[in-house]
């Protein structure tokens, strides 16, 4: 085994495989199949990296059926970890209905634990609120139990178990439960992005999320992915799009969009009235909060779509070095390398070095862990992971295909040749 200079940035013990091999996840029951458009005028809710539940109409109410169970999941390729989610997945499917329908959702734990599903920020009767004790008795492994609501509201809201809450969420339980409206929004939207955001203690080197950990965590996803694992939001230009995020992570996230001005629209209690809307280009979503934001695609580009917390969007890394910029390094690599056979140091001018090699796959980390950064566009190494995706404008779409990369030549930044700044002059008295 070689120690690499990703192992002395972080600082991460070699940790030998902690846990046994991820086994694949147990089975799910025959899902219903029964599926169509929500609403007249509304698209259906595209999950990124993932789907919405499909049901069947069953005595006068439209039956979901949602399976608690382990799994096996991949955050991107080279991170696989034992999560819990459901019907195979974390996130879980999304629950789409509209506005005035009964709703029958089963929800069978196959966990070796008791769980529950709370319905969070939907208006029900207070026994099918989901609160493992105080509205119900705990759902014990191999059972099944059935909630059943009409639907008063219309909005973007969640579905999380509220039993062992610290373990369950730790794991990825949850999901997007969304309301259509009866009649169809004002203005009508093109495109429907849902995007729930969480964070996983996934130490390098480990196969299962430690639930234990309340601050310091290791991957930041989008629908539980890391870039360059997440799914791009695609758009055609002049549709007009709305992005739902929800938050069931540790953490606020400033939720930032590039080339676009959105306009906030709505939250956890539905849509806001016109007058509440507000044009930005970041938008907070707190802990259990709901956001939908909605713009017109009108600038043609590949644009980011990221937290703004710039650890957020990094892979695992260590929490508790000593920052090596500006410390001179010397003949330190040559000697530690009779040592310690491959090593690089690090850092000495920033960690675009780093970033780069490591995206390359030159810089071996402890297994099951990504590079902190990584990426591959066009003009080289993005530098990013967790929580980054792209919003893809352009004039012409076909389907859900990935156009590629966008041709900024037409405006491109570039390279000129003036070393020296210009010599400030007195414009301020000019304006
Ligand atoms: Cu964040």
């Amino acid at each position: 085994m070689t120690l690499s200079r990703r192992t002395i940035l972080t600082g991460a013990t070699m940790v030998a495989a902690a846990a046994a091999s991820v086994g694949s996840a147990q089975g799910t029951a025959n899902p219903p199949t029964q599926t169509r458009a929500p609403a007249r005028g509304s698209p259906r809710v595209h999950t990124l990296n993932g789907h919405s539940l499909e049901w069947r109409m069953v005595d006068g109410a439209k039956e979901f059926h949602l399976i608690a169970e382990e799994i096996e999941h991949e955050f991107a390729p080279g991170c696989r970890a034992r999560c819990w989610g459901y019907n195979g997945s974390t996130p879980g499917p999304t629950i789409e209905a509209v506005e005035g329908d009964r709703v029958r959702i089963l929800v069978t734990n196959r966990l070796p634990e008791p769980t529950t599903v709370h319905w969070h920020g939907i208006l029900l009767p207070n026994g099918m609120d989901g609160v493992g004790g105080l509205n119900q008795e705990h759902i014990q492994p191999g059972d099944t139990w059935a909630y059943e609501f009409t639907l008063r509201q219309h909005g973007t809201h969640m579905y999380h178990p509220h039993a062992d809450e610290m373990t369950q969420l730790a794991f990825g339980m949850m999901g997007m439960f969304i309301i259509h409206p009866r009649e169809p929004a004002d203005p009508p939207v093109d495109r429907d992005y849902a995007l729930l955001l969480h964070n996983w203690a996934l130490h390098p080197g480990t196969y299962r999320p430690d639930p234990a950990v309340m601050t310091e965590f290791d991957l930041w996803t989008f629908n539980s992915k890391v870039f360059p694992a997440t799914e791009p939001l695609l758009a055609a230009m002049g549709e007009r799009v709305r992005i739902r995020v929800g938050n069931l992570s540790m953490h606020h996230h400033p939720v930032h969009l590039h080339g676009h001005r959105f306009v906030v629209t709505g939250s956890d209690g539905g849509r806001w009235p016109r007058a509440l809307w507000r044009p930005e280009v970041t938008e907070i979503v707190g802990v259990g909060q709901t956001r939908d934001l909605e713009f017109v695609a009108d600038n043609p580009g590949d644009w980011a779509v990221h937290c703004h917390l710039s650890h957020h969007t990094m892979n695992a890394m260590g929490h508790k070095l000593a920052s090596p910029v500006g410390v001179k390094q010397g003949d330190l690599e040559a000697r530690m390398r009779e040592h310690l056979p491959g090593l690089m140091t690090m850092g000495e001018n920033g960690m675009f070095d780093h970033n780069t090699h490591a995206g390359m796959g030159h810089v071996q980390g402890p297994e099951n862990t990504l590079p902190m950064a990584v990426g591959d566009g066009p003009f080289g190494q993005i530098e990013m992971g967790g929580m980054f995706t792209m919003l893809k404008v352009r004039s012409r779409l076909s389907g859900n295909t990935d156009p590629g990369w966008y041709d900024s030549s037409a405006a491109r930044a570039k390279r000129v040749n003036a070393a020296q700044p210009v010599e400030p002059t007195h414009q301020h008295e000019h304006l």
